[in-house]
């Protein structure tokens, strides 16, 4: 099975609880590698540029809002079958409907506050990286 990496943040809801270390034992535990990682307070030009693909939706408001309410730790995950490895730690979109033991299972509080991103694709994923990582940044 093929390395890669993926994208994933740890959402401000999270970062304000002090759970930046419990989120990333669960990554690491399952076998992912933090092989890049910073803590950005972003900007709302930022976050709308980053969520630009749900500018259309109901919910952007919002989320822009709560991207920009505090730090979000910004991380490159490294791994087997990293992206969909990433997806299934985290747990599904609404805390409510995830299964035990994930991240949003765990520690999410809503839809809306749901503790983590990660990208879902290879093409995001390499986009995700580059808008927040440059190449000198990831060790891997
Ligand atoms: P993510 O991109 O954050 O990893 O999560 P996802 O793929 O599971 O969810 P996606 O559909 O891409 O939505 C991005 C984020 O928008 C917020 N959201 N709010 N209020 C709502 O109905 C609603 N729907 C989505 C979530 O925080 C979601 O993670
Ligand atoms: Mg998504």
């Amino acid at each position: 099975m093929a390395i890669e990496r993926t994208f994933s943040m740890i959402k401000p809801d999270a970062t304000r609880r002090n759970l930046t270390g419990a989120i990333t034992k669960m990554l690491e535990d399952a076998g992912l590698s933090v092989v890049a990682s910073k803590r950005v307070w972003m900007s709302r030009r930022e976050a709308e540029g980053f969520y630009a693909v749900h500018k259309e939706r109901p919910f952007f408001g919002e989320l822009v809002d709560t991207m920009t309410s505090g730090p979000t730790v910004v991380q490159v995950l490294q791994g087997e079958n990293a992206i969909a490895k990433n997806r299934e730690v985290m747990g599904a979109t609404n805390p409510e409907s995830a299964d035990e033991g994930t991240i949003r299972k765990t520690h999410a509080l809503s839809i809306g506050e749901n503790s983590v991103h990660g990208s879902d694709a290879p093409e995001t994923a390499a986009a995700e990286i580059a808008y927040w990582f440059s190449d000198t940044e990831i060790v891997g």
